[in-house]
């Protein structure tokens, strides 16, 4: 008799994108012709650079010749992408091996699936507010328990909230799995070296491994905050990173993306070089590998020329979150974020929740955003604005709060 997996009925709600995207859709249904301006989901809306592009055509037409063609690659993706991006960390005088980047479909699905490598007792912390896939994943594997106001029972949450200007404490109780993204989604916080430090020195202490997602890294504008947490002494001993062409390269329809699995990173129960060894065997046996098409243009990304006009492009996003930061700050609302990341986190002005806030912005303005409560508890009273949209998009959305939010 075939059974269902009972953790997704603990799934506390619909999964928040989809949610946002029901109640955008419910208000056009009902104010028809209205023009709802999009600042929720982090989705880039420039087009692809140009070099970039070249790359993904050279990757079709050697589709179309005998010599060229490719068929299955290996799953931990092609050598010049893997030795590509570990050119990239050895220019901020890391040195990692090209073995230890596994290429993939997305930093989504590779943080959600790095648990599964991991023993099902392993107690989990979350930043809280985070992305939601750390918490849903560890849900659906059976690591917690049922949900309730203050979130999943079993599950260590680790508040960033405005007194500690967004970063965690240390868990005070023993913790296996932490996840940590920075810059962050959705505070925009960016995390310091010695914030960093803190952690690692407890992961490597109590033999605990850190998930680091770094899929905002490239925002980073400030030369002393880490671009990677291997940049923290004694990070390859305990962590694993996750990054992602989708926010640089334009890539979140494209889809490539990489995770870092140091040979020396080891859990209590493993020697160094098991952890490499499992997640090459998950991949091996779920995955067949990022399109070769895509891979190409991931090549290309990571050319001189491709970095420059990328880095234009991120320019161009923290460019849009200054004008929404300007245009908030104009109003007396309380933003933080945006120099360094493509999100602003305001708090909600006269203590809304954050979905009356969404309701609000979308009813008033016809501004969609992202409400902090989705991201966590310690999310509630915050709102999320992404700053991936077209400059006349952001510049209509920061006028129309201006002209019609009433505080
Ligand atoms: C909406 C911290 C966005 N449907 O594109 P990927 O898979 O390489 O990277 C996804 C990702 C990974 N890590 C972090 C992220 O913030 C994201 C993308 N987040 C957002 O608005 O928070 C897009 C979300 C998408 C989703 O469910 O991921």
């Amino acid at each position: 008799m075939a059974r269902i997996n009972q953790n997704y009925d603990k799934l506390a709600a619909g999964y928040l994108f989809p949610e946002i995207a029901r109640r955008t859709n419910a208000f056009l249904e009902s104010n028809p012709g209205a023009q709802v301006l999009r600042l929720g989901i982090g989705d880039t809306t420039e087009p692809i650079v140009s070099s970039v592009l070249d790359g993904l055509k050279e990757g079709v037409d050697a589709l179309g010749s005998s010599e060229s063609y490719s068929g299955y690659g290996p799953s931990e993706g092609i050598s010049p992408l893997r030795d590509g991006l570990a050119k990239l960390y050895s220019e901020r005088g890391l040195s990692l091996d090209p073995s230890e980047f596994f290429v993939s479909d997305g930093a989504k699905s590779d943080s959600a699936n790095i648990q599964g490598i991991f023993s099902d007792d392993c107690v989990v912390a979350v930043q809280d507010p985070a992305y939601p896939v750390y918490v849903d994943s560890n849900v659906i594997a059976g690591r917690t328990g049922l949900a309730s106001e203050t979130g999943y029972d079993g599950l260590v949450y680790m508040p960033c909230t405005e007194e500690n200007g967004f970063f965690p404490d240390l868990p005070t109780q023993k913790v296996d799995l932490i996840y940590i993204c920075s810059p962050n989604n959705p505070t925009g916080a960016v995390a310091t070296k010695k914030q960093l430090k803190k952690f690692v020195d407890y992961a490597n202490e109590h033999k605990a491994v850190i998930f680091f997602d770094s899929a905002y890294a490239a925002f980073i504008t400030d030369p002393d905050l880490p671009h990677s947490i291997y940049e923290v002494e004694g990070a390859e001993n305990c962590a694993i990173e996750f990054n992602s062409f989708s926010k640089t390269a334009g890539f979140t329809g494209v889809r490539l993306a990489w995770t870092i699995v140091p040979k020396a990173c080891q859990t209590e129960d493993s020697e160094a070089g098991k952890l490499h060894a499992l997640w090459t065997r998950r991949q091996n046996t779920f995955f067949n590998g990022a399109s070769n098409v895509v891979q190409a243009g991931g090549v290309a990304a990571l050319s001189s020329g491709g970095r420059r006009q990328t880095d234009e492009q991120v320019a161009f996003y923290l460019e849009n979150a200054r004008i929404i930061n300007e245009g908030l700050d104009a109003l007396g609302i309380t933003t933080y974020g945006g120099g360094n990341a493509p999100y602003v986190w305001l708090k909600t002005p006269g203590g809304l929740s954050s979905w009356d806030f969404f309701d609000k912005l979308l009813n008033q303005c016809h501004v969609v955003g992202t409400p902090g409560s989705g991201f966590g508890p310690a999310g509630e009273g915050f709102f999320r604005l992404s700053a991936f949209g077209h400059r006349e998009n952001v510049e209509q959305a920061v006028s129309s709060i201006k002209e019609k939010l009433q505080l």
